[in-house]
C-alpha cells in the first residue's frame, strides 16, 4: 500500500541517538504506542551495518501500527530496510535521482525559504519539511530561525503538506499551531524527559485537538 505524508499527521517523530536516554528503539516504540504516525530513522555517525539493523528494526514496528516509516539522507538504507520513503535535505541526492531509485515513495525535502519551497515542490517532493521554525542546538547546521511568519507563507504558496522543524517546544509550539501547521516535528522537546510515550500524547494531543 503506497503510504502519504496528510496535513494532518500530528507529531512527526525523529530518532536521535545522542539525545536518547532510553535508546531510539524503545523511543520508537514508546512513540508508536502513544499513536503517532510517522517515524523518521535518523543517524548520522553509526556503521552502516548498525544502521541497517536498527531500520529495519524500526519499519517493522511500524508496520504493525500502520505508521509510515522514513529514512533521513541515506537511499541505502532507506531501500535495503523497505522505508516507505526517505528525507532528504538540499545538500543531499537531489529529488530528481532520489525519484529514479525510489519511485512511488515518500520524498520529504528540508526547506528553509519560499524558492526552495516552490522548486522542491516542482521537483516532485511528496512534503516539504520547513525549518528551522526556531534557533535549535540539536542540529548544527541548522541555521538561523525562519519565524512562523516564513512558515505560513509556505503554505499559503505550496500544496504538498509542510512539516515544521527547528527548536519546536511547549513554550513555542502555539504560535506554530496559529499558522494552520498541524505536522510538527520536535526532538528535543521530547527527548530530554524520560516518558517519551506520555510526551508524545500530550504534544499529540495539543497539535491534534480541535
Ligand atoms: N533538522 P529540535 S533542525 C533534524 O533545520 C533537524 O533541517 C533541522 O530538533 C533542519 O526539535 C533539526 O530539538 C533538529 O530543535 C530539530
Amino acid at each position: 500500500m503506497y503510504k502519504k505524508i496528510s496535513n494532518k499527521m500530528g507529531l512527526y517523530f525523529i530518532t536521535d541517538s545522542r539525545l536518547t536516554k532510553q535508546g531510539i528503539i524503545k523511543d520508537v516504540k514508546d512513540a508508536l504506542e502513544s499513536g503517532v504516525k510517522v517515524i523518521q530513522y535518523r543517524e548520522k555517525n553509526k556503521p552502516t551495518r548498525e544502521m541497517l539493523v536498527e531500520a529495519i528494526e524500526i519499519k517493522k514496528m511500524c508496520k504493525k501500527k500502520k505508521a509510515i516509516f522514513l529514512v533521513n539522507d541515506r537511499l541505502d538504507i532507506a531501500l535495503a530496510s523497505k522505508a516507505d520513503g526517505i528525507h532528504i535535505g538540499q545538500d543531499d541526492m537531489p529529488i530528481k535521482y532520489v525519484k529514479k531509485l525510489m519511485p512511488y515513495s515518500i520524498i520529504g525535502v528540508t526547506v528553509h525559504n519560499i524558492k526552495e519551497a516552490l522548486e522542491a515542490e516542482k521537483k516532485g517532493a511528496s512534503y516539504l519539511g520547513v525549518s528551522p521554525i526556531f534557533e535549535t542546538s540539536t542540529k548544527s547546521d541548522a541555521g538561523k530561525a525562519i519565524g512562523v511568519e516564513a512558515l505560513e507563507h509556505i503554505m499559503k504558496k505550496v500544496k504538498v503538506p509542510v512539516v515544521a522543524i527547528g527548536g519546536i517546544n511547549e513554550d513555542n509550539l502555539q504560535s506554530v499551531l496559529k499558522t494552520g501547521c498541524r505536522n510538527i516535528a520536535m526532538i528535543s522537546a521530547i527527548l530530554k524527559y524520560e516518558n517519551v510515550r506520555k510526551r508524545c500524547e500530550e504534544f499529540n494531543k495539543i497539535i491534534l485537538k480541535e
